[in-house]
């Protein structure tokens, strides 16, 4: 009798999941359709979802979409490691709360969150001492996801200096255009492009060309070729074109890998919404391609902020500086000792373009 009891209590119990799982389903189905490549393409409510990436057939890619986001008004009603953004009323990811999760100090790249708390893993502030239980919830809630919060400026105590917006921060100064440890990987592009593959969204109009430019810079950074969105003219809309480098790189488990590279940039689009975009994404062998939020954040030596070239995310270079070629650097710490694929992916909107993304000199070091 109780064996039938406890039968009929998990027959109804699995029922009862398989029913909220459907219904989960038909909602993430039904405002499913907002592509995305990070939370700025995505309304407030919602979030890109890169974890659950899809095959577009058309497109022959895999794309992301928006999912919204669940409702709380406690962190009692989020999923484990994600927080109660209280004052929106929806759950957050503690990366979205925190700039990024984190090993060290070195992997905390937001001057606003310097510091690695080893405790759970997230970039803090700076602010004095934190205990390891404090609450996660009470230093949070300025912190919007994709605003780039400017309340901390003083970042002044005794902890690694340089954690300003340059990730490269020994390497400024005192390095050759090669970085400044062991280089791994160099590319000019002076042989054409042969360590390159382009899968274009639209076959018969790649959105990559390499070569020489007579737009945007009208000269290369080095020798006479670069990797270009165009090199004749404007670029075209509706692109989603990935570049990758042909040779899987070994990432070496010490040191600071890091990719670095120039690019002149002039794609529509602001800190809040990269219309036009570049970025740099990640596949660990055997592995799909992913975004860069796996780990490789990107910092630009554009001068000031309005012209840092980087959305809010700090994952996709967009904006219109088109003066001259600027060093972007991207951490790969999250891939030390691994084989990685390397790849820049140029996605456009439908209309309002500028003259492109010129790339040269491309360097893996460490
Ligand atoms: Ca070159
Ligand atoms: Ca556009």
């Amino acid at each position: 009798m109780k064996e039938k009891f406890l039968f009929l209590l998990l027959v109804s119990v699995v029922a009862l999941v398989f029913a909220v799982s459907c219904s989960d389903d038909e909602e993430g189905e039904s405002e499913a359709k907002t592509n995305c490549n990070s939370n700025v393409d995505c309304n407030r409510d919602s979030y890109c979802d890169l974890d659950n990436p899809q095959q577009d057939a058309e497109l022959g890619m895999l794309v992301y979409f928006c999912k919204k986001r669940q409702i709380c008004s406690t962190q009692a009603d989020c999923p484990i490691n994600w927080k109660c953004k209280e004052n929106e009323g929806f759950c957050i990811t503690k990366k979205e709360a925190e700039g990024i999760m984190c090993k060290s100090n070195d992997d905390c790249k937001d001057p606003n969150y310097p510091i690695c708390n080893l405790a759970n893993g997230e970039c803090r502030s700076s602010g004095g001492e934190i205990s390891d239980n404090d609450d996660p919830l009470e230093d949070n809630d300025e912190d919007t996801p994709g605003t780039e919060v400017d309340d901390e400026e003083e970042v002044n105590d005794n902890e690694p200096s340089g954690k300003d917006d340059d990730v490269s921060d020994n390497d400024a100064d005192n390095s050759s255009d090669t970085g400044l440890g062991k280089t791994v990987m160099t590319e000019n592009f002076e042989d054409g492009g042969l360590q390159w593959t382009i899968v274009p969204a639209n076959e018969e109009n790649p959105c990559w060309k390499i070569g020489t430019p007579t737009s945007g810079p009208g000269e290369a950074r080095s020798g006479n070729n670069v990797a270009a969105t165009n090199l004749e003219e404007t670029y075209s809309s509706n692109c989603k074109d990935l570049m990758y480098y042909s040779t899987s790189i070994s990432v070496p488990s010490n040191g600071k890998p890091e990719i670095s590279f120039y690019a002149w940039v002039d794609l529509i689009g602001n800190g809040y919404s990269p219309y036009d975009y570049v970025e740099v994404l990640v596949k660990k062998s055997d592995d799909m391609w992913e975004l860069v939020d796996d780990g490789i954040l990107l910092s630009a030596d554009t001068p000031s902020s309005p012209l840092a070239a980087l959305d809010n995310h700090k994952t996709k270079i967009t904006k219109q500086l088109g003066t001259q070629y600027y060093k972007f650097t991207g951490d790969l710490s999250a891939f030390k000792g691994k084989s990685i694929d390397i790849g820049f992916r140029f996605t456009t909107d439908d209309s309002d373009e500028a003259a492109g993304f010129y790339l040269d000199d491309i360097t893996v070091s460490y």
